[in-house]
C-alpha cells in the first residue's frame, strides 16, 4: 500500500516536473472553415489562430457556389464553386485581423473573420539547454517526496501503536 502511494507521488512529481520543463512545441495547425447547413454562412465564421497556422476553406457538394476572398486580397479562393479546397498559411509576421467574404453571398451575411495571434518569440543564437541539466532537481524532488512519505508512514505506524 505504502509502495503504491510512493509510486503515485513519484509519477505525479516527475509528470509535473517534465510538463514544466518541456517547451511547448507549437506545431502549426490547420483550421478548416466550411459552409453550414443554411448554405449562407461560413462554419465557423470566426476563428483565432497563431502565426504559422493554415486556414483551409473546404466544402464539397454545396447547393450554392461559394468562395472566400479577403478584404485586402491577402487570400482569394477564386471563382465561387460548389467544391472548394483552398488553403492559406498565415506566415510569421502576419498577426492581425482578416475579414473575408463569400462574394455572391456577402450581402446575405456570408462573411467571416480570422484573427492571427503572434507566434512565440524566436530566440536566435541561443544554444539549447541540455535536458540533463534539469535531472538533479528532478531526482532531488523525488528523493524528498520518498523521504516525506516514509516519514509520514512511520508516524502513522507509531500512532496506531
Ligand atoms: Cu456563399
Amino acid at each position: 500500500m505504502r509502495v503504491l502511494l510512493i509510486l503515485s507521488v513519484l509519477v505525479l512529481l516527475t509528470g509535473g516536473v517534465q510538463g514544466d520543463l518541456a517547451p511547448q512545441a507549437e506545431e502549426p495547425q490547420t483550421v478548416v472553415i466550411s459552409v453550414d447547413s443554411t448554405n449562407l454562412r461560413f462554419s465557423p465564421s470566426s476563428v483565432t489562430i497563431t502565426e504559422g497556422d493554415t486556414v483551409r476553406f473546404f466544402w464539397s457538394g454545396q447547393a450554392l457556389p461559394h468562395n472566400a476572398v479577403e478584404a485586402n486580397g491577402v487570400f482569394d479562393s477564386g471563382d465561387p464553386e460548389r467544391n472548394v479546397d483552398y488553403s492559406h498559411t498565415f506566415e510569421r509576421g502576419s498577426a492581425g485581423t482578416y475579414e473575408f467574404v463569400c462574394e455572391p453571398h456577402a450581402s446575405a451575411g456570408m462573411v467571416g473573420q480570422i484573427t492571427v495571434e503572434p507566434g512565440p518569440a524566436i530566440v536566435e543564437n541561443e544554444p539549447e539547454e541540455p535536458v540533463a541539466e534539469n535531472t538533479p532537481s528532478l531526482s532531488l524532488g523525488a528523493t524528498a517526496a520518498v523521504l516525506v512519505m516514509a516519514w509520514v508512514a512511520s508516524l502513522r505506524r507509531h500512532g496506531n501503536g
